[in-house]
């Protein structure tokens, strides 16, 4: 993708930002080289701006103005059966945070590693609230992180009330930029404060200088880590919809699924009905994990 510049004649120096939250008709931009945030006012024929994107801005009559929208080296968007809009950028990795409650939901990170194969980017997953699971549940989560590690990905298992698994899960951060995501309540916005104790004064300051409600639940925030990378919060999602997403896309976010599948008898094998059928094989041998494949099954059907 190009950068995208809005047809206006630049006035005044301009200053690289980056974007930490969007209020639709202004931006906070933290400048760089500077402390703080400042509120920006897009140009009109920008595209959408989100957390995370890097933009360059000029002053105009007292007023910071963005006109040009820097090349976006990923975006993560979000879609219901009417849109899809853009929801971060320029993240490395989706952080997939799943708790009870809300309850462990293995179809939504199954949606969501899709998503971030789909963005390009690496998941992490993340179980949350480990201190008030049971003994049954711990047992369960347990599986499914081996489940997930089995596949490739990491994943820890964590609660934001003590210091369990907050040394691999701060390892697994470092020098990244990750999108927290997951149904709400199940601790992203806590995991972000266990982080950053001065998250509060954070977006305090955002909102101070940008004149909005520092409680709105609804927008994406973008936090530097002291030790480099940043930490993108955003709010929670009921159901997070794959619509915009086609079949081959499902078929390539399910890695270990993709990588059996160059040994089924038809390249184009969906892995339902087909007669020898790689991954149907790997998963009755126990290679394949079935709530995987049953998660597949239904993205597939609901596409
Ligand atoms: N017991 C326990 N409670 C937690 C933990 N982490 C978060 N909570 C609680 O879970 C509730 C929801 O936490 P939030 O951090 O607001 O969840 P969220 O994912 O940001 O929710 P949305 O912003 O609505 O998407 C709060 O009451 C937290 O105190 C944890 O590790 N253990
Ligand atoms: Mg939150
Ligand atoms: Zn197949």
């Amino acid at each position: 993708m190009k950068s995208k510049r809005a047809k206006s004649p630049p006035v005044g120096e301009a200053i690289t930002a980056r974007v930490v939250a969007n209020f639709r008709a202004t931006v906070a931009l933290q400048l760089q080289g500077q402390e703080g945030f400042e509120k920006a006012y897009p140009l009109k024929n920008l595209p959408l701006l989100v957390a995370g994107d890097e933009v360059v801005c000029r002053r105009e009559d007292g007023a910071l103005r963005v006109y040009e929208l820097l090349e976006r080296r990923s975006v993560l968007e979000r879609a219901d059966r009417h849109w899809v809009k853009p929801l971060a950028a320029n993240l490395t990795h989706l952080g997939i945070v799943s708790a009870n409650p809300p309850g462990v939901d293995a179809l939504l990170i199954d949606q969501f590693c899709v998503a971030a194969s789909r963005a390009r980017v690496s998941s992490l997953i993340i179980f949350n609230k480990c201190d008030t699971m049971s003994a049954d549940e711990r047992t369960s989560v347990s599986a499914l992180m081996d489940t997930y590690r089995a596949i490739g990905y990491p994943a820890v298992m964590i609660d934001t009330k003590t210091e369990n698994g907050m040394e691999p899960l701060m390892t697994e951060l470092a020098n990244r930029s990750i999108t927290l995501v997951g149904a709400s309540g199940v601790g992203k916005s806590s995991i972000v404060q266990k982080l950053l104790p001065d998250k509060e004064l954070r977006i305090g300051a955002v909102s101070q200088a940008t004149g909005f409600g520092s409680h709105t639940t609804s927008v994406t925030y973008w936090y530097e880590l002291p030790n480099g990378g940043a930490i993108i919060d955003s709010p929670g999602v009921r159901q997070y919809s794959v619509a915009h997403v086609d079949e081959q896309t499902v078929r390539e976010g399910f890695f270990e699924m993709a990588d059996t599948a160059v040994q089924c008898r038809f390249s184009n094998c969906t892995h339902t009905v087909e007669p020898a059928c790689a991954v149907l094989d790997a998963v009755k041998d126990g290679s394949i994990a079935a709530s995987r494949y049953e998660n597949y099954c239904k993205l597939i059907a609901s596409e």
